[in-house]
């Protein structure tokens, strides 16, 4: 049997991207599961906090998250759905994980550079403002590595974004098992479920993926925007001068992007789109997608609306998840607490 863990941060209200990449996959998941297949869906409010939060806006993000994965599909009966930071376990075991990972290889992750670029000063490149760089954004994988290890899942659908995380919670769990093999070795290699969907791009930047902590809220199409929002949107994206369509990422990124956003809605290849496409208007693609994209969110958006003031209702799924969750990671923890030699061996 399987044990799938994925993880999404209480950032905001989760955009298409998030829908694509990896939501809609955790509910097809779900559905397509084997009843002694084990599902965790978490929503990560630590590694939220590795970048500044408005506390109060924090805690309706949490709520709202959870409201989004029920809206969109996921099941409490069938998926264990739950607050990261209501199993400390998860912090227990980053803290064991963060002992046996070299920096040298959080140094090499290509979000840390990123956020290191970020902070380079503008005048002398060398230079690196280090106090807008935080110890939690740097040892950020780890704890993701700990998300996964805590239940021993075996496989972790994310998007294409996450694979080297994904790689190092591997090695990380490969360390472990090499110095601590005895009496077992406590942890299965997690693998990565790329969703076939790709990388969604943001709508007034194409070369930047769509992403809910980005200034321009025109650049995501949100899990609760109305209709009339999700036309303008497409309305005011980014596209090109050159007249018609065709599917060419590197050099056509904004008009590929709204291909790839039809052809994933319509479970067509981006290729097959753009081939539909070929003589028709930029306006017309645009109009087009933004129907594909209304016929998918619709449900998912009422239901989102009607469990939004269910507050009790929520409190309860979240309790419960919480529950669940930590019975298992309890299992873990206290093998990983005997083999490495913090506690009696049992
Ligand atoms: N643009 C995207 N296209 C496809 N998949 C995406 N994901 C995120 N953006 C896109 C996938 O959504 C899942 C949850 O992401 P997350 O909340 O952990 O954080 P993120 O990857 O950093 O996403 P955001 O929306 O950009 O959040 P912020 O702005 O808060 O950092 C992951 O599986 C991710 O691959």
């Amino acid at each position: 049997p399987k044990t799938v863990f994925s993880g999404i941060q209480p950032t905001g209200i989760p955009h298409l991207g998030n829908y694509l990449g990896a939501l809609a996959n955790w509910v097809k998941l779900q559905n397509g599961a084997s009843p002694d297949d084990r599902l965790l869906y978490s929503i990560v409010g630590w590694h939220a906090l590795t970048l500044p939060q408005d506390p109060k806006a924090l805690r309706a993000a949490r709520w709202e998250m959870l409201a989004s994965l029920l809206a969109t599909g996921l099941d409490p009966r069938r998926s264990i759905i739950f607050h990261q930071d209501h199993n400390p376990n998860h912090t227990e075991l980053a803290w064991i994980l963060n002992c046996l990972c070299p920096i040298g290889k959080l140094k090499r992750m290509t979000t840390w550079k990123a956020k290191l670029a970020a902070s380079r000063n503008a005048n002398d490149e060398s230079e690196v403002d280090e106090s807008l760089l935080n110890a939690g954004l740097f040892t950020y994988p780890v704890l993701q590595a700990a998300d996964i290890l805590a239940y021993r899942a075996t496989h972790v659908p994310v998007g294409e974004d996450q694979q080297q995380h994904l790689e190092l919670a591997r090695d990380i769990a490969d360390s472990f098992n090499r110095a601590f093999p005895k009496p077992k070795k406590i942890f299965p290699l997690p693998q990565h479920m790329i969703p076939p969907s790709k990388r969604i791009l943001s709508l007034r930047d194409p070369s930047s993926k769509m992403s809910k902590s980005s200034p321009d809220v025109q650049s995501r199409i949100l899990l609760t925007d109305e209709f009339a929002q999700i036309q303008a949107k497409f309305r005011s994206a980014v596209t090109d001068s050159q007249l018609g369509v065709t599917f060419d990422p590197v050099n056509r990124p904004g008009v590929s992007n709204i291909v790839t956003i039809l052809a994933t809605c319509t479970d067509k290849s981006s290729e097959m789109v753009a081939e539909l496409y070929t003589s028709k208007g930029h306006a017309q693609l645009k109009m087009d997608t933004a129907e594909a994209v209304e016929s998918l969110l619709r449900q998912p958006r009422e239901e989102f609306k009607r469990l939004k003031s269910e507050t009790g209702y929520l409190e309860e799924i979240a309790k419960e998840g919480a529950r669940r969750a930590r019975e298992i990671s309890e299992g873990t923890m206290t093998l990983v607490r005997s083999q490495i030699g913090l506690a009696q061996s049992t």
